[in-house]
Parts: structure tokens; sequence; C-alpha cells
């Protein structure tokens, strides 16, 4: 019985897995290069309604691509994993508002300066504190991995503050708005742009920025310095005919809030809904793709993994059990940034992120599910295998003809749970840069600042899908008995 329903199964199984393998190729006539950036940046790395990734750095690398015949593929994510995807082989490079330091220089090659920043210390509009010494026993916000952050922690010891991490910009900008930080360091360019859209923020170090220097564009030590090359040549022209200028224009002296803040989107739930429709459907998409796929191959994985567990085989039982045992103990970001960040620095290959996502989720939600599967056929009784086999029956058939399909039975109601469980956790893969649901909330947030909308709605669809998850489950179910 299993044997006939798992065949269309694996049939699909090998189907997406060519298309997964084979679908991030790039064309063979231009060289194909990966980029990864800040995805919440503004004004130099950002998202339009239209899902488009815009911004100062944006603008500059199209050209860059442009003018030197070359194809990329952006991978937007928080900075700090944007940058280690450099640092370990994933990305060919990083344009992401990055500032160039002496640290920096120990790991990558750098290109030619093109704007110039400075790190800023920035308070809730109107706020008492003036001076650093204000903050004394204070929380501060800290953006991981940043030239900011290290400013920041330069100065920890001397003004006596506690610091607190956060993964993109706005999130650390909101925390200091809430009054749940009170003060952040940030880069004067970027902090600026927010408040000029709106943002209730003061900057208290205007003319006396810390660490002043430059960004630039960074490829992996040693590594594509063709890449390094083209942008600094393009750079120069770009600066001589004055598209350089125009870009940085475009964004800056532009009086109307049009490429960010609350005023580009209707402030009513309906109408942010309505202005970001389109990266919403694409998040679902992502979303459903990613739990789909997720569901049948870690139920697949789960089931061996099972069967495993209850073989005659102590070897067999044995791996089972270590599998579902390091598997159910790793936290599924840990084993997501291990797959995705760690491990290409290793094996030298690049993983694509929706893969690396993928996989995590079969390792992970295939060991809960290998773990309920063992339980399940143990629980079938005893005296049902020992009858079986005095009937005659070979154990692999006693198993697949008596056991198995009581087994099944039992383990429905908790196959539909861990469905539920999967699906909420593609969630935590927004870590990794795929573009579901909570990045693409994430990536509005960032645009407007409406984070109490913008999340009530992305819970709002994320119950719609469970609640359609659970009907078909439960529809499932009454077929199967
Ligand atoms: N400005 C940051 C840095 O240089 C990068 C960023 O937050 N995108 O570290």
């Amino acid at each position: 019985m299993v044997n006939r329903r798992m065949k269309p199964i694996l049939l699909v199984m090998a189907f997406f897995l060519g298309l997964i393998a084979f679908g991030n190729r790039a064309s063979a006539a231009e060289p194909n290069y990966v980029i990864s950036t800040d995805a919440t940046y503004a004004p130099f790395d950002f998202q339009d309604k239209n899902n488009q990734y815009i911004g100062i750095d944006q603008d500059i690398l199209k050209e860059v691509a442009k003018r030197n015949h070359f194809t990329y593929t952006l991978k937007p994510m928080a900075f700090n994993s944007a940058a280690q995807m450099v640092a370990n082989g994933q990305a060919d490079g990083i344009i992401a508002g990055m500032a160039i330091t002496d640290e920096r220089k120990q790991v990558y090659d750098v290109s030619d300066p093109y704007y110039n920043t400075g790190v800023a210390w920035i308070t809730k509009k109107g706020s008492k504190l003036t001076s650093l010494s204000d903050l004394k026993g204070k929380t501060v916000a800290l953006k991981s991995g940043t030239a900011a952050a290290n400013y920041g922690l330069s100065l920890q010891s001397k003004y006596g503050f506690k610091v607190k991490y956060f993964n993109d910009t706005d999130t650390m900008y909101n925390d200091v708005v809430n009054g749940n930080s009170a003060a952040t360091f940030e880069d004067m360019p970027v902090i600026q742009y927010a408040i000029k859209n709106g943002l209730k923020l003061q900057v208290q170090n205007a003319n006396d920025l810390g660490n002043a220097g430059a960004y630039g564009f960074f490829v992996k030590k040693g590594q594509n310095p063709q890449l390094i090359k083209a942008f600094n040549s393009t750079l120069k022209e770009m600066k001589a005919d004055g598209s350089y200028q125009k870009i940085v224009n475009k964004y800056l002296k532009s009086d109307q809030k049009t490429f960010t803040g609350s005023a580009s989107d209707n402030d009513s739930t309906w109408g942010i809904l309505k202005s970001n429709k389109k990266s919403i459907w694409n998040g679902l998409v992502e979303t459903i793709k990613l739990t789909i796929f997720a569901i049948i191959l870690a139920s697949l994985w789960g089931l061996i993994l099972g069967v495993m567990g209850v073989s005659q085989s102590k070897f067999l039982r044995g791996l089972s059990t270590t599998i579902i045992y390091t598997f159910r103990g790793l936290p599924l970001m840990v084993l997501a940034f291990f797959i995705y960040i760690g491990l290409p620095g290793v094996l030298h290959t690049k993983v694509p992120a929706f893969t690396a996502g993928l996989l995590t989720l079969i390792l992970n939600e295939g060991a809960y599910t290998g773990a309920f599967v063992r339980g399940g056929f143990e629980a079938v009784n005893v005296g049902q295998m020992e009858a079986a086999r005095s009937l005659g029956l070979p154990y692999g058939k006693a198993m697949a003809k008596v056991i198995v399909p009581q087994g099944l039975k039992i383990m429905v109601p908790s196959f539909v749970n861990q469905f539920i469980i999967t699906l909420k956790d593609t969630s935590i893969l927004s870590a990794i840069g795929i573009l579901e649901l909570t990045q693409t909330g994430t990536l509005i947030v960032a645009r407007n600042s409406q984070g109490f909308r913008v999340w009530a709605i992305v819970g709002v669809i994320y119950l719609i899908l469970i609640t359609l998850l659970t009907w078909l489950s439960n529809w499932l179910e009454k077929r199967l008995n």
C-alpha cells in the first residue's frame, strides 16, 4: 500500500529537486555574480513597492553591471549575514552601505570609496539625553556586525551603557522610538534619510561624527579582482559623466517622500495592503512553496527515520536515534545558518537560499516526524507483529501490510500538528534572506514604518494559511480512515 502511494510522491519529489537544482542557473553568455546586500538600508539599499531593489548602491551596481557586461543575482538579507556570505565565498561581492575599515581590509578587498559616512549617536526626538555620559546604565540598540555597532562598543566601558543587538536598522530604530532603548548608533546618511522621512529620532553629534570614513564595494580577499576593477573604473566614469551625481540627487534631493516613509503608503491597513499587494503575494507564494515541499519531503524523511527506528537492525535503530536526537536538538535558525553560511565556506560550493532553507526544514521537521512515527509503530500492539510473523509473513511484509497501516492511523493527528509547525517555521528562514512572508513584512516596514499594521496583516495571512492547511489535513485524515 505504501509503495503504491509513495511512487507518485517520489516522482514529484525528484521533479521538484531537479527544478531547484537547475532553476538557479544563469545564462552562459555573460558572467553572473552573486552580490549580497542589506535588505533594509535606505537610501542605499531598499525595496520599492514593486519589489524592486533600489537605492544609491543598487543604482550604481546596475550601472557597473551594464557597462561591464555582467549580470548578477542579488541576495538581500540582514547586513551581518550578507557580509558573511562574501567572507565564506557564498557571494562574490557585497554592496550594502558598508564602511571601509582596517579590520574589513584584512578579510576583503575593497573598491575606491563612493560615499562619505560617519557614525551618529541617536535618541528619540525631544529626548533629554544630550551627552554620551547621560547614557550611563541605559540600554543602547546596535545592529549586529556593523561599523556603527563597533564604534558604539568602543565607547561602552567609558560611558557605562548596556547594549542590545538587532538584525536590521528599522527594528533597531523602532526600539528607540518605542522607548525600549535610550539611544542607538547608525551611519549619518542613513539616519538623516530616515528622519527626513518622518522618523521621530534625533542625531546628537551632527558636527562630531565618529569614525568618519566612506562606503565601498567589497569582495573576498584575493577573489574576483575583476569586479573591483570594474567597479572602480565605472565609478570614475560615472563621476565624470554626471550619472553618479544624478543617482545621489534622485534619492537625496527630492523633496517628496517618494522612496520611503509612511507618506508614500496610504496609512490605512487597506491602503498598505493595496499598495504592497504584489510583494505580499510573492511572499505568500514563497511561503506556500516552502511549506509544501517541506511537508512532503520532511514527512518522507520522517517515515524513513521512523521505520529505521523500529527495524530489526541495531545499527539502523541507533542511526535513527542519533539523527533524531541531533536535528531535534538544533535550533532551526542555527541549522539554517550552518547550512547556508557555514557549510559553503568549507565545501566551496554555493547553496541557493531556497535549497538551504528547504534542507533545514527537512532535517528539523523530519526529525520530529521520525520521533512520532517511531512511537506510532511502537504503539501498534506487539502481538500484531507476532501474529503476522506466525502466519508466515516475512518481517518486511509484516511491517508493510500490518504494522504500517495501523501505525499511520495513530500518527495522523501528529502529522497534522507537524504540518502546521512546518508552516510557521518557514518564517525563521527569513534570516537567510528567503523572501517569504515574514521577510516581506520586514521590507515593507522598512519602507513605511507601519509596524503595527504590517505585522497585523502578515499575522492574519498566516492564520488564514493555517486554517486552510488544517482543513486540508482534516479532509485527508477522513479519507485515510
Ligand atoms: N553601515 C554598515 C557598516 O558599515 C553596514 C550596514 O548596516 N548596511 O557596517
